[in-house]
């Protein structure tokens, strides 16, 4: 049911450690070119840097992939379809041509492969228009089911973070402070938020989540803060959240088409400010889950 290039394959049968990775980032939805293939090569580097393998999950030609053979990887680039778990099946059974994974369908690729970490810019959320309009992203609920361990650099920004961190508790998800009790806001490292556990080595994360794993539980959370050499301004981006977000809601954009449409928007608010520092944070990320990677392996 899913295929993985050799070199996933041979990590997986030989339980060396192995770090998936969602598309969605990496397609134009997520990051305009040519700095979407660059944050492809710097988190793939990142993580065989550090000894374990990359695996971007994607369907391609109706196939689900954990690990996408280099040959394809530019058909990840350019595809405009975006996948959240519950369209997977309909891709498969429909034969799509190319869709980018969500994180939602990436956590349920990971897990049904046996990958147990796995990798992102920010993970989606509870939008702050959810009181009227229902927008909760699949993102979360794919977290507390699936025995995954998610690194990411908090939700991102423009999502309303007090009910993000309600959702996850609500639904039983360890949510970790890398070397901090604050929640990290994505372009930055404080969002005013606390998470209920501070975390200080790879080696201790991996011991949670095998502890999960043994309990039968599902994901957690590990939000590790955006280098600080890469940090935005935060009155300045919170401007440019605010003007974003009216501009899509004067757009009438709806459903999954808002995160991509709100990330172009902050990119133009910000004037390229924010895609840099997507990119050291997502290659930051790809360090810190592929470090949990090889402790996790070694348990
Ligand atoms: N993080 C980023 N850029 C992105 C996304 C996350 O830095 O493009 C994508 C992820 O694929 C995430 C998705 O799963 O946005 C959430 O979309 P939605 O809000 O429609 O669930
Ligand atoms: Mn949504």
């Amino acid at each position: 049911m899913i295929d993985s290039n050799d070199e996933v394959s041979s990590a997986l049968s030989a339980l060396k450690p192995v770090v998936a990775l969602e598309t969605t980032i990496f397609s134009n939805l997520g990051l305009p070119s040519p700095a979407n293939e660059q944050a492809l090569d710097r988190c793939m580097s990142a993580i065989r840097a550090l000894g374990a393998v990359p695996a971007l999950t994607a369907v391609i030609d109706g196939r689900i992939w954990a690990g996408v053979p280099t040959e394809l990887h530019q058909r990840v680039l350019s595809c405009g379809v975006k996948i959240a778990e519950r369209d997977l099946s309909v891709a498969t059974a429909q034969e799509l041509a190319e869709g980018v994974t969500t994180v939602s369908a990436s956590l349920a690729i990971a897990e049904r492969a046996g990958i147990k970490t796995f990798a992102t810019g920010g993970i989606g959320g509870v939008h702050r228009s959810s009181a009227e309009t229902g927008d909760i992203s699949a993102d979360l609920n794919a977290i507390a089911r699936r025995n995954v361990l998610v690194v990411s650099a908090g939700a991102k920004a423009f999502l309303d973070l007090p009910r993000t961190l309600e959702f996850l508790e609500t639904h039983s998800v360890p949510v970790l402070g890398w070397k901090t009790y604050d929640f990290p806001a994505f372009y930055t490292r404080n969002s005013g938020l606390r998470v209920g556990h501070r975390v200080d080595s790879a080696l201790e994360v991996a011991k949670i989540h095998q502890s999960r794993r043994a309990l039968g539980q599902g994901g957690s959370l590990l939000a590790v803060p955006i280098p600080e050499d890469a940090e935005l301004d935060a009155q300045s981006i919170n401007a440019a959240i605010a003007e974003s977000l009216a501009r899509v809601e004067q757009q009438k954009i709806s459903g999954a088409q808002i995160t991509p449409h709100v990330l172009a928007a902050i990119e133009t608010a910000t004037e390229g400010q924010s895609v840099a520092a997507n990119l050291a944070l997502a290659e930051n990320n790809a360090s810190i889950a592929a470090r949990v990677a090889v402790e996790l392996a070694a348990l």
